[in-house]
């Protein structure tokens, strides 16, 4: 029989196999990017001392008290040289908080920090708060935008699962201490807001999605894009879409912007989720596009289709079907570190390159909107090639 401090000793052992777990990249065939074969992070990575009470007094059966539900859409940035995620934690009662896990590759050994974040609270203290976008501005801070929802108070008497999303704002210069700024302005609901890091015209400029309810996106067009002139009391006075949203595409129903775009030598790459309906419910996938340098407003590139979509355990969760990412890391060598949450439940990392991602949505062809469209676009290709698989015949 173990004794209490050997049981202890089991769960600190197996935690630690668990995070310590070399990651391993997946042969990828569509020479894009590279999944791993590991989630980075799951709710079983948080630490043991944040589920357990280990003192045998007030917990002799050693029964965890905190139970974590998922870890997901994560924040990202290079810190002091390690990979740091702003993970969304989900407790099993549903609520979720900020907490930073640090990795020294990227890849793998992401290990949470001692405490979570403690966020401030706006005037009117949101339920739930969510899906952080990092973003190191020009003016020397880091933002941290996420999602601040609250019962809508306007709904009939006994709903209790109508909300409100507002996008909230946050900022720390070190991680460890954020100062709350008033929540964002705006006329209508909105999540998925996203901080560029640049001044624009000598503004701030923020990615936006507006959306007629918490979950109906409505009238909100897509992507969004305003300029706001004090970021301690940002207010959204004209916004414009600036990704827009068709039909029967993956983007149909909703979009979203992901983390912040990063600025390539050819223009602005961004990375978003785009939702679209099926019978078995909304399905959440991952697409690219790019904006002029000189006009973050102007669509440069837009390949078609999906850039990622759930596969094999990813399909599978507390909201199936999902794939969501609002992290990703640029190292100065081209490497991109894409961090993406499946199904509302754990986070992953996929790697590519700038060149790489660059080429993808340089190369790619745009969604035609229907399908003879797609098929004049295949011929072309089929063309092309069956030309160059003659020539090679021939000159054999
Ligand atoms: O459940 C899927 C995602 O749904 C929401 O995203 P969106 O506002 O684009 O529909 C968010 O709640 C997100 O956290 C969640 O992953």
């Amino acid at each position: 029989m173990k004794t209490y401090t050997q049981k202890i000793a089991e769960l600190y052992r197996l935690h630690e196999e668990l995070i310590t777990r070399t990651n391993i990249p997946q042969e990828t065939s569509n020479g894009i990017f590279t999944r791993y074969k590991y989630p980075v992070l799951t709710a079983a990575h948080t630490p043991v001392f944040w589920r357990y009470d280990l003192d045998e007094n007030s917990n002799p059966y050693l029964m965890e008290r905190i139970g974590m539900n998922a870890t997901m859409n994560s924040g990202a940035i290079k810190w002091n040289d390690k990979y740091l995620l702003v993970v969304r934690v989900e407790g099993a009662d549903r609520k979720s908080f900020f907490a930073i896990a640090e990795s020294p590759n990227g890849i793998d050994n992401f290990r949470f920090w001692d405490y979570p974040i403690t966020m401030p609270e706006d005037i009117i203290p949101a339920t739930n708060v969510y899906d952080m976008r990092l973003t190191a501005h020009e003016d020397g801070w880091i933002y941290g935008l996420f999602c601040a929802e609250r019962h809508d108070d306007t709904a009939p008497a006994g709903d209790l699962s109508s909300a409100t999303a507002t996008a909230a704002i946050a900022r720390t210069k070190d991680l460890k201490t954020w100062e709350r700024l008033p929540d964002l302005k705006t006329k209508s609901q909105q999540r998925n807001v996203v901080l560029h890091p640049e001044f624009v015209d000598g503004k701030y400029a923020l990615y936006t999605r507006p959306q007629d309810g918490f979950i109906d996106t409505g009238s909100g067009g897509g992507i969004g894009w305003a300029l706001v002139d004090d970021i301690t009391h940002a207010e959204v006075k004209e916004e414009k879409i600036i990704d827009q949203r068709y039909y029967h595409t993956i983007k149909e129903v909703k979009n979203g912007e992901g983390p912040h775009p990063i600025k390539t030598p050819k223009g602005w790459l961004h990375l978003a989720h785009g939702v679209r309906a099926c019978a078995a419910g909304l399905r959440y996938v991952l697409y690219m596009y790019m904006t002029a340098l000189d006009d973050p407003t102007r669509l440069i590139a837009a390949p078609g289709g999906y850039f990622m979509a759930p596969e094999d355990e990813e399909r599978i969760g507390d909201v199936s079907n999902v794939l969501f990412s609002n992290g990703w890391i640029a190292d100065d060598d081209g490497t991109v570190f894409i961090y993406y949450a499946s199904s509302d439940t754990r986070m992953h990392v996929a790697t590519s390159t700038i060149d790489k991602l660059v080429d993808y949505c340089m190369n790619t062809p745009a969604d035609g909107l229907n399908s003879s469209a797609s098929v004049e676009t295949l011929k072309r290709l089929i063309d092309k090639n069956l030309k160059l698989l003659k020539q090679q015949v021939v000159s054999k």
